[in-house]
Formats: structure tokens, C-alpha cells, sequence
């Protein structure tokens, strides 16, 4: 196919105008156009059995570029745009990104699909069509606030497929209606489809605001992602959108396994599920319920469905863990009381121990133990959160069932994240090992052998300050901020959690702050980059952005210290600019408190495209350490065991963890003391501030003031490290040499092998 014409074509036909004339936005839906007929005209992976991987969130982000990529079409385009004078990354601007997740969850969800495709494994993604993602986060008088983001335009990613299938709840009945998105392959010639389901006649204009749950149901369903609230209790419009996936997911299996010329009570031989979270877990009693409603016996439908179902376990902080009033699903899926109420009796029957019941004596309907007893396979996503879940957390169900636990340590795409956001450090790597890596990222190892190079070595600096300065050419125009380009960029993005310790990071700030204004300068001047968004409920969350937000402003006002120390945080962090700053950041925090981090998947983002992790031996950050060698990481802090056993009061006297104890060490409370310090109380809240002081010396529940010295001491170390730039370039090769074991593809060719045996 010629580009060139294909594309004047479509130019002609759609606006009547040359393609030289079109503008940005227009030669946007042109290719957007282009892309979406191309894929949607690759046939399906060939297989016997299917894989669908049911996710409440899928994060997917631009696809512009990374569909270009799949359908061999990025060099063309790009070159054609250039001969043009324009530019692919001007016209992707255009694009709205679908917020269509939280984070590390559905952004997983997205790299699994791009990994499934480009495999050529026949899997499909099961979702549903919110038509506002995320929140979009807006910075108003240092404070987070809260507005809708609409990303869906007359002209999208979106294909209307005309099926539809009746979700039957207490007292109504929804037709459930299907979009697909396609998902071609890179380098497979197929695709394969992320299904999103969405109500019939979506509200225009969904209600806002607090009422969220005696809105319109049949209307709004389909409206609003659920921020993650770190709250498992959730609401009842939730409880409808889980129900609705579930529902409408079973059924299109259901569909598609007949028409692929299969009886139901083959499912298990022709299907794999894979839940994703406990979020749409009722896929498994809304199977059972159908299959006996197309005639199996109650045995045969469990036994089915068991066969078929896998879940993922994403946390381990225990209050996140789903539970649904069985009340509440009396009221949304009524039809699944009997299921359930069976599925429970059968569990009471065989175990007497009351932590593996489904219902529990509140009439509680636990998800995971109801995924454990009826799926085949339960998995953690990093090698310590396994070891944690089936030691710990689950372990009651491991002595049940030790054969059905296993380890998936995730990965992530190196297709978007760092052929299509670092080209420059692709090209580099190609002009070392050759183009091999794009397909096996395992390659990537091959750099080792230019871990002396000086030449190799400069001009992966090289590369890392092209991707710096370009990183502050977006920060300029977007925020009107000027960064410092020659500084150290150290970088902490991810969702606000007091568990993953952003305010830890702000006691470092602290500290540098006092330092330089008591006149000990640093070696090196350092950018301090954050970006985060806190679920609008969650207080404590919030209070930590203002007090960064705070920070960053007596910064700026402070001639003495503003050379050699800036904070800045990103307003509305999303999938965009996490493309833009893991290219440019060097120095990658990773500081969650150990144990908390199911795995973490930033972190392999950063370390791909060659910054130095600073962490806590916590989720992947603890394979990461084991695959570069402690030359080429900072770890520091307390270790997950020792962390468990303070949560169970395992000092020598039985106490547990006792935060007024480091506080009242001198480095220490001077840090926190500052955060009710007239300086800092004169630019932000009292209230706000105050809080954050007393939850610190008080609670302090993810024990920030446990780590802070030893992370001082290990960011310091880092910092002067840093200054030995010949050395430093060696410890960024080994990381990106090493991190080819993070690819999705090898999570998704483990996954194959062990849990879901399609090809
Ligand atoms: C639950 C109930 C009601 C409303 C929302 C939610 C909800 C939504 C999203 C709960 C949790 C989430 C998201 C969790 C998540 O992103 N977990 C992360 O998963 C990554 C992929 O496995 C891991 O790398 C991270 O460690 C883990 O935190």
C-alpha cells in the first residue's frame, strides 16, 4: 500500500482538500481512519481454545502510534509527515487519551493485550465503555480538584458491533450493548479485540457528584470509572457495572463458543477466563447460572467453570480485598442468590475453617474465596507477593489447594514503552545489537557486552538529555513552568497512597530544603518531578499533594535554595505524560513500603529506558535488584518480613511499630516538625497540614519515619553517584540490558505455558 495515496485519498473523500492542506487534527482522523480499517480487517489468531481477559479497567491510552507500529506502518508515516514538515507527535496530540483505568491494573490490562496480539494468541479483552475515565485532576489554589474528562468523539477507536445481550437485574432488564476495539499485532498479521460493553442510550449529561449511586441506573451505568478508594465496600452503582460486565461477558462467550460449533458443556476445553482482580468475579456464578440454564447439571456447570476461571491477585492490603453485602446483590443480580448460596454451602460443607467461607457470618460475600475455591489457578504478579499471598494473606487457602497457586511476575509492553516513547534510545540500542530486541526483548541483554564502551556510554547520556530537554520544552509549554535541564531528575509517578509514600519523598525535600538554607550545598542541582492523582475521597491522599504542592511554592520563592533544589508535579498525570517523563527521568522512585507493592510496574518502565531505581526490596523492585546486582540499584529500608512482623507486633516487647519513637530522633522530628513550621503554614492549609503532622507522629501507618534516614542516606549516595557520569552511564546500560525479563510478552508466554494452554 502506498501511504502517501491512500492517505490523499481519504483526504479528498472526508474534507475535500488536499493532504498537504490538512490540519493536525484532520490528518489525525485521517490516519486514525486508515488504522482502524487495517486492523479491523486482520483476521483473528487461529486456535482451538480462547482466552478472555476480563478487566474492569483497561488504561490503553493514545493508540495512535502504537497501532501505526502493529500494522507496520510507523516508519512510512512518520517519514511522510516529515517530507511534509509536520510531525507524528503534533498530530497524536490530537488525540484524546481514554482514561479507561485507575492505573498499574488497567494499564497492565492494556500491555497484555498488546503482548496477546503481537503473539498471535487468540485473546480477547472483556471491559466496559465508561464515557468519562479517571477523573481529570486540576490544581486549584495548591489543592487537587475534580472535573469529568470526556474522551469519546464522533470519530474513535470504537467499532459498533450490533451485538447485544439482555443483563437481567432485580426488577429490570439492561441490554448490554458491544463495542470493540481492535488489537492488531505487531509483527503477527492478526488481531485480536478488546470488547466494551455500554448501555443502550447512555446519559448525555450523567449526574455529578455525591448522589452517585440514586442516579439513573439504566442511564448513567455505563458513565464513570470508580476511582480505586482503597475502599473494598463499594457502592452500589459499582455493583451494578460488575454485574453488567459479568453478565454480558458470560453471555458473548457463551454465544461465541456455539458458534464456533461447541456445545456448552465443552467451555472449558475451548475457554480460559482470566479475572483480573475480584472486579468482575461474578463472571464465575453468572457461568454456572447460564450453563444450567442451557441444560447442565449443577456438578457439570461447577466443574466447567472451574476448569475455565483463573484470577490475579493485585494486593495485599487486606481492607482492599472486595467484599459485597450478599443484601446488595439481592437487589443487583438476583438471579445469582441460589448460585451463590451454593457455592457457599458446598465450601461450609467441605471446610470447617471460617476464613475460607464465601459468606461470612456478616453475610459478607467475599470475591476472592469464592475465585480460589471455583478457578484453577490463582496467581500473584510478583515473586514476594506470592510468597506473601501464600504465606500470608491467602494461606489458609493454600493449605487447601497448594497446587492452584503460582507466581506471573507482570511485564510490560516494550513496544509503547520504549520503541514508540524512546525512539532515540531504540535507535541507539539498534545501532549496538541490532533490531532483534523489537521482537525478543531478551535480547536486550546483548548490551552488556558494551558495558565498557565509552563511546556506547556517552551517547546513551546523550540520548537521556535530548529526552530531558524535550521533557521540559512539554513542561514550558504545558505548565508554564521552566525546568532545570542540566539538573537531576528524579521522578515519583503513580497513583497518591500513603502506602507507595510520596510523603516520605516530601521529608526528603524537607531535609534537602533545611540543608541548602543552612548552607550545605549539594554536588549537583536536583529536580524533584511528581505525578499522581488521589481518589477524591481519599483525605490523607490529598493532603500529601498539598503539601508537595506547598512545598514546590516556598521553593520558588526562595532565592537560595531554588538553584539547586525544585519540586514540580504535574498536573492530570495519565499514560501521555508517563511516555514522556520515564524517557527523561534518572534517578526512579520506588519507595513503597516493603511488602505493600503487589509488583509495580512503573518501575520496569523506568529501568527499560535506563534510569537507576531507588527502592525498597518490595514487589519487582526485589527481581529487579537480583537481575542488575546491587552495583546498579539503591535499595534501602526494612524488609517485608520485618515490615509483617511489626504489623504483628513483633518487637521484642510486643508493641509493633511505634512511629513517636524515630520521630523523636533530631534529624528526624525537625523533617516532620516542619510540615506545622510558620514558613510552611504561611503558604498552604492549617487544617491540611496539621492532619498530615499529627497522622505522622500519631499513625503513620506505612511507616515512613521507620525508612526515612536510611532513605536519606541511600538518596544522597545516589546523588553523588550520579556525579561519576562514565559510571553512572555503565549502571544505566545494565538496567536496560536487564530489564528484556520484563516484557509482557514473557508474562503472557508464562501465562500460555502454565494457566491457559491456547496454542
Ligand atoms: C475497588 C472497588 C471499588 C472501586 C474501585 C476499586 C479498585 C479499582 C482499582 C480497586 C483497586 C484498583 C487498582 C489496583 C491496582 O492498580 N493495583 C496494582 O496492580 C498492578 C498490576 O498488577 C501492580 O503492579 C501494583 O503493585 C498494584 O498496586
Amino acid at each position: 500500500m502506498d501511504v502517501r495515496e491512500t492517505l490523499a485519498a481519504l483526504a479528498g473523500e472526508r474534507f475535500g482538500r488536499p493532504l498537504d492542506q490538512c490540519s493536525d487534527r484532520q490528518l489525525y482522523e485521517l490516519l486514525l481512519l486508515l488504522c482502524a480499517r487495517l486492523a479491523r480487517e486482520r483476521p483473528a489468531p487461529a486456535g482451538e481454545r480462547k482466552l478472555y481477559y476480563f478487566s474492569a479497567e483497561f488504561l490503553v491510552g493514545k493508540l495512535l502510534s502504537n497501532n501505526l507500529l502493529a500494522l507496520g506502518l510507523y516508519g512510512q508515516v512518520s517519514q511522510l509527515l516529515e517530507q511534509m514538515g509536520r510531525d507524528l507527535g503534533r498530530v497524536e496530540s490530537m488525540e484524546p487519551e481514554p482514561s479507561l483505568g485507575n492505573g498499574g491494573l488497567g494499564r497492565l490490562a492494556a500491555c497484555f493485550l498488546d503482548s496477546l496480539a503481537a503473539l498471535g494468541l487468540p485473546g480477547d479483552g472483556v471491559g466496559l465503555n465508561y464515557h468519562y475515565g479517571l477523573f481529570r485532576q486540576v490544581f486549584r489554589e495548591g489543592r487537587q480538584t475534580e472535573e469529568p474528562d470526556p474522551w469519546m468523539e464522533p470519530d474513535s477507536w470504537l467499532i459498533p458491533t450490533g451485538l447485544r445481550f439482555p443483563v437481567p437485574f432485580g426488577g429490570f432488564t439492561l441490554q448490554a450493548v458491544m463495542y470493540d476495539i481492535a488489537i492488531p499485532g505487531a509483527g503477527s498479521g492478526v488481531a485480536n479485540r478488546l470488547h466494551l460493553f455500554d448501555v443502550e442510550r447512555p446519559a448525555r449529561r450523567p449526574w455529578v457528584g455525591i448522589d452517585f449511586d440514586k442516579g439513573d441506573i439504566p442511564h448513567c451505568l455505563t458513565s464513570f470509572l470508580y476511582p480505586d478508594d482503597s475502599d473494598g465496600a463499594g457502592r452500589l452503582l459499582r455493583g451494578y457495572q460488575e454485574y453488567f460486565l459479568a453478565s454480558a461477558g458470560a453471555q458473548l462467550i457463551l454465544t461465541q463458543l456455539e458458534q464456533r460449533g461447541f456445545q456448552p458443556g465443552q467451555l472449558a476445553s475451548h475457554v480460559a477466563v482470566q479475572i483480573n482482580d475480584t472486579h468482575p468475579s461474578l463472571v464465575i456464578p453468572e457461568l454456572i447460572r447460564l450453563l444450567v440454564e442451557r441444560g447442565l447439571s449443577i456438578n457439570l456447570a461447577i466443574d466447567q467453570v472451574r476448569r475455565t476461571c483463573a484470577y490475579t491477585n493485585h494486593t495485599i492490603l487486606a481492607e482492599a480485598l472486595e467484599t459485597w453485602p450478599l443484601a446488595s446483590l439481592r437487589t443487583v443480580a438476583p438471579r445469582l442468590i441460589p448460585v451463590l448460596l451454593e457455592l457457599d454451602r458446598r465450601v461450609k460443607e467441605a471446610c470447617p475453617d471460617p476464613r475460607v467461607h464465601i459468606i461470612d457470618p456478616q453475610e459478607r460475600v467475599h470475591m476472592a474465596h469464592m475465585d480460589i475455591h471455583y478457578g484453577c489457578s490463582v496467581n500473584g504478579v510478583a515473586a514476594l507477593h506470592t510468597e506473601i499471598l501464600k504465606h500470608s494473606e491467602l494461606k489458609p487457602f493454600y493449605g487447601l489447594y497448594p497446587q492452584r497457586f503460582h507466581n506471573k511476575t507482570n511485564g510490560v509492553t516494550f513496544r509503547r514503552w520504549l520503541e514508540v516513547c524512546n525512539r532515540p534510545l531504540a535507535a541507539l540500542i539498534d545501532s549496538c545489537i541490532g533490531p532483534d530486541w523489537r521482537r525478543d526483548a531478551g535480547r536486550l541483554e546483548g548490551l552488556m557486552a558494551f558495558a565498557g564502551d565509552s563511546q556506547v556510554l556517552e551517547r546513551l547520556l546523550a540520548v537521556k538529555q535530548e529526552q530531558k530537554d524535550r521533557l521540559c520544552r512539554l513542561f514550558l509549554a504545558s505548565q508554564g513552568v521552566e525546568l532545570d535541564r542540566m539538573s537531576v531528575f528524579d521522578v515519583q509517578v503513580k497513583r497518591l497512597h500513603e502506602y507507595k509514600r510520596q510523603q516520605m519523598n516530601a521529608l526528603y525535600v524537607i531535609h534537602k530544603y533545611l540543608e541548602i538554607r543552612d548552607g550545605v550545598l549539594p554536588e549537583r542541582p536536583v529536580t524533584v518531578l511528581f505525578g499522581a492523582k488521589a481518589a477524591p475521597a481519599y483525605v490523607m491522599a490529598k493532603h500529601i499533594i498539598h503539601l508537595i504542592l506547598c512545598l514546590r511554592r516556598l521553593i520558588e520563592d526562595d532565592p537560595r535554595v531554588r538553584p539547586w533544589l525544585r519540586v514540580a508535579m504535574v498536573e492530570n498525570y495519565d499514560v501521555t505524560w508517563a511516555e514522556r517523563l520515564i524517557p527523561a527521568c534518572d534517578i526512579s522512585e520506588q519507595i513503597s513500603l516493603a511488602s505493600k507493592e503487589a509488583s509495580g510496574t512503573g518501575n520496569m518502565k523506568f529501568m527499560a529506558n535506563g534510569a537507576v531505581t531507588l527502592g525498597t526490596l518490595d514487589g519487582a523492585n526485589v527481581e529487579i535488584a537480583q537481575l542488575v546486582g546491587p552495583e546498579n540499584i539503591y535499595t534501602f529500608g526494612a524488609t517485608s518480613d520485618q515490615v509483617l512482623a511489626l504489623y504483628r507486633g513483633g518487637q521484642p516487647d510486643g508493641r509493633g511499630y511505634c512511629p513517636l519513637e524515630f520521630y523523636h530522633r533530631p534529624a528526624v522530628e525537625r523533617l516532620v516538625d516542619f510540615l506545622v513550621s510558620p514558613e510552611l503554614l504561611r503558604v498552604g492549609d492549617p487544617a491540611a497540614l496539621s492532619a498530615l503532622w499529627r497522622d505522622m507522629k500519631g499513625k503513620d501507618w506505612f511507616m515512613a519515619l521507620l525508612d526515612v534516614e536510611d532513605y536519606i542516606a541511600a538518596r544522597d549516595r545516589c546523588l553523588r553517584d550520579y556525579g561519576d557520569r562514565r559510571a553512572w552511564a555503565g549502571k544505566m546500560l545494565v538496567n536496560i540490558a536487564k530489564s528484556g525479563y520484563f516484557s509482557s510478552d514473557r508474562t503472557i508466554r508464562q501465562y500460555n505455558e502454565d494457566v491457559w494452554h491456547l496454542t
